[in-house]
């Protein structure tokens, strides 16, 4: 039948009365809190928007892309006229290995490459260094010197293809191996298209792949950004990252303020190494993360552009060039996001955050592989994770619109939102003194620390759903372990029990290469040549820039010199480091946040309006807490002390999420918690077990050395008099695969990703209680 026709037009007050009726809501101020939803960050998603939620005067003023603030897009045709670049990075084992992946991706269409360098790279030290023998060539490509960077790139033409390359704290010398490579590959530096990540701001807050402490190592940031805007006019100096803190637990709005943050320090930095902020702002990249908050991300990408347009033009009114105001950004899929169990899940989320990013405009992209949690990624698996992306660029037709949620009430109120939240961020950080002074006072730091116990909370007490995990748990699964693939062959899968084959990579061989091929390129070079242009790094260094003492100022001019005599990335780090010394972090714990949220996450489940069945899910919770709190009491009662646990981690792998929260949640549980410092060797850890006299030692691992190291570990606390009895445990990502080999080796747990920490807390106490712990 027609509709009754209307004199006026319905309201936002209407719909909220047939709203009210429809939930048997006492009133419509009830219907519409219990019809609003919060994210972690506290931003409220309505049910409905309409247009009195949105500015007209700002849709008004932001209604083109391709035009200031860009908040609907840099260009003004976006993908109708270019998709994004489908960038996958990756890297492992060998150069060779790497290239010939590399090749492979290129012609599965791959656009872009992505380089990931092991940890012993990024850290500089050469592969025949003492504390990284469980490090080369596991979570990427070993490079030691030109040679390897060279093989890495064979055939490759680097004119061409843009190369991006994760690298912050041994910048100087992969970037100038790089240079060094390609122009003896006839690639003159003028050509080079691509992006050197070089945020060294971030990996204070997070992911600590730095080498100096924060000062010097700025200065090496304006250095190389004076170095490339004169001689690379085609490369990006720098990927301002803020994926690595939404991984380590920021929600979007911190994630993308503190990266802002971080953006407006480099530009400051190359402000005061007398840089014209033209020529060094249009080639500023940034780099976001992806998470499974949908609208939030399509939000925080729009706002990002918006914010940064008008952060540069509030900063530096000297910006004229359209292109310095431009927040070109890639963004990867949310690792942290992916589950062990069920893996196959993991392709959706993966397609659901690609889709997020795509329609927020993203200029390069990367999507995570199904067995991300569990390990690298297979030829299999990386297939899939890159046709995801090959699919929603040719196959959907989402890239034949420019922004296509613009305009959307919902979509334009978010974006607000979130740009509000996130530049309040940027002024506490620009009133505390910016980002260089913020990260030496440590407080982003323990804010995201803070956000990642919560987060934590909120899975292990049901209130944020991960499917397989917390909810709709897969009944026991066939126990035969699925085929291994070695050394990158194809991957079978075994879908009755939801598992994959992993990629297995042999990290003693791949060391005895490496140091095999830095023995030769030592003894083929010129000694004297080669100690003459480290003398040079070193006097660079040391020198102020600018400064008329007719020394060369420029340190990643000098280590091209260097890089040229074959140098090694190991030596060219030595020579800067011989001044500015190495940063060790102090370790801390978050204290009452993983407690607190899992009550008020069980509250909110159990609370007014919830159901029987969420009151009776709440109780068990709550019970299970204080089941273990309980334990523990009971074991510290007995024993005189609380349980004591030291939370390790081994190596150069400072992804150190996994440690933070397990050291949160366990001491909110009653143990008394100590943080072995990060970078530490196996001999290390069993002293300071020794030292803390420590019940257990719990190692966190999430860069796949835990095969080498941790048996070394274990014989070291065997054989000591004091640690014999010390518990093992090890978590992180674990491949089920490994549990039965470290438990031979005499771990007593292993914890695979997706542990809850009740569980594990419960676990651990009831070892040491029949270890009859003192
Ligand atoms: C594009 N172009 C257009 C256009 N679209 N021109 C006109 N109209 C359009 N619609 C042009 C661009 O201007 C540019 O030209 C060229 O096409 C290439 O496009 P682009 O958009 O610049 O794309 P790309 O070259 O791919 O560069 C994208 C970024 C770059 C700017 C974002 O910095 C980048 O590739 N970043 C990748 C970083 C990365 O891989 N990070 C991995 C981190 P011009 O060049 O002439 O301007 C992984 C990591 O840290 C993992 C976690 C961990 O290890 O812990």
């Amino acid at each position: 039948p027609p509709l009754p026709p209307r004199d006026v037009a319905p309201s936002p007050a209407e719909w909220l009365e047939r709203a009210a009726a429809e939930l048997r809501s006492p009133s419509p101020a009830a219907a519409e809190a219990a019809l609003t939803r919060h994210t972690p960050e506290g931003i409220p998603i309505k049910a409905l928007y309409t247009s009195a939620d949105v500015s007209a005067e700002r849709l008004a003023a932001e209604a083109l892309p391709g035009v200031h603030p860009y908040t609907r897009g840099v260009h003004a045709t976006m993908y109708t006229h270019r998709p994004w670049t489908v960038r996958q990075y990756s890297g492992f084992a060998t150069a060779e290995e790497s290239n010939a992946a590399y090749k492979a991706a290129l012609g599965a269409g791959g656009k872009g490459l992505s380089v990931a360098f092991d940890l012993a790279t990024h850290r500089g030290y050469d592969s025949d260094h003492e504390r990284v023998s469980g490090d080369v060539g596991m979570a990427g490509v070993a490079i030691d010197s030109v040679e390897d960077m060279k093989r890495l790139f064979e055939g490759i033409p680097l004119d061409e293809v843009s190369v991006s390359m994760t690298m912050n704290g041994a910048v100087v010398p992969v970037l100038a191996f790089f240079i060094v490579a390609a122009e003896e590959a006839g690639v003159p530096a003028s050509a080079l298209r691509g992006t050197i990540q070089n945020d060294i701001l971030k990996e204070f807050n997070v992911r600590n792949t730095f080498i100096y402490p924060p000062a010097p190592s700025l200065r090496l940031i304006s250095d190389i950004m004076a170095y490339c805007s004169a001689e690379m006019p085609r490369f990006n100096t720098i990927s301002v990252s803020g994926y690595h803190m939404l991984e380590a637990g920021a929600g979007p709005a911190l994630e993308l303020g503190l990266t802002l943050a971080d953006g407006l320090e480099y530009l400051r930095c190359a402000k005061r190494a007398g840089l014209a902020i033209d020529a060094v702002a249009p080639r500023v990249s940034f780099f976001f993360g992806i998470s499974m908050d949908f609208y939030g991300e399509v939000a925080k990408l729009r706002a990002a552009r918006r914010l940064w347009a008008n952060l540069v033009l509030q900063h530096f009114p000297e910006a004229t060039d359209e292109r310095s105001f431009k927040l070109r950004t890639h963004c990867q899929t949310s690792g942290y996001s992916l589950t062990a169990a069920e893996p196959w899940n993991n392709v959706v989320r993966t397609t659901v955050e690609a889709m997020a990013a795509v329609l927020g405009g993203t200029q390069s992209l990367h999507t995570n592989a199904l067995d991300e949690a569990m390990a690298l990624p297979t030829p299999f698996s990386s297939r899939v994770a890159r046709n995801t992306q090959l699919i929603l660029a040719e196959e959907t037709g989402l890239t034949g619109a420019v922004d296509p949620w613009g305009g959307s009430y919902l979509m334009e109120a978010l974006t607000d939102a979130v740009a509000d939240k996130a530049a309040a961020v940027v002024e506490e950080v620009e009133a505390a003194g910016g980002m260089a002074v913020a990260v030496v006072d440590g407080w982003p730091k323990a804010r995201i620390e803070e956000a990642a116990a919560r987060k934590q909370a909120r899975v292990d007490s049901g209130a944020d759903v991960v499917v397989g995990v917390n909810k709709y748990v897969q009944e026991a699964a066939p126990s035969a372990p699925g085929a291994t693939a070695e050394g990158g062959s194809g991957a079978a899968a075994d879908d009755a029990g939801g598992r994959v084959s992993l990629l297995s990579i042999d990290a003693s061989a791949i060391c005895a290469a490496q140091c095999e091929r830095l023995a030769a390129i030592k003894a083929a070079r010129d000694d004297a040549a080669v100690a003459a242009a480290l003398a040079a790094v070193t006097a660079a260094a040391a020198a102020t820039p600018g400064a008329d003492t007719g020394v060369a100022t420029n340190v990643l001019a000098a280590a091209v010199a260097a890089a040229r005599v074959r140098a090694t990335l190991g030596e060219i780090s030595s020579a800067i480091e011989a001044v500015y010394g190495r940063h060790q972090p102090a370790s801390s714990v978050v204290r009452g946040a993983y407690s607190s949220a899992y009550d008020a996450a069980s509250a909110a489940a159990g609370g007014g309006g919830g159901s029987d069945a969420h009151a009776a899910a709440d109780d068990a919770e709550a019970a299970e807490l204080r089941r273990v709190t309980t334990l523990v009491s009971d074991f510290a009662a007995d024993a005189g002390r609380r349980p004591r646990l030291l939370v390790a981690k081994l190596g150069q792998d400072g992804h150190d999420r996994g440690a933070k929260v397990i050291s949160a949640g366990f001491g909110d549980l009653g143990y008394d918690v100590d943080v072995s410092p990060l970078f530490a060797t196996p001999a290390e850890v069993a002293r300071a077990a020794l030292e803390a006299d420590v019940h257990a030692v719990g190692v966190s691992s999430q860069a796949a050395a835990h095969r080498t190291l941790v048996p070394e570990l274990v014989t070291r606390l065997r054989s000591q008099p004091g640690t014999r009895d010390v518990a093992v445990l090890v978590g992180g990502v674990i491949p089920e695969e490994h549990y039965e080999e470290l438990r031979a080796q005499g771990v007593d747990l292993v914890f695979g990703p997706g542990t809850r920490i009740p569980d594990a807390a419960e676990k651990v106490v009831r070892l040491l209680r029949e270890r009859g712990g003192d």
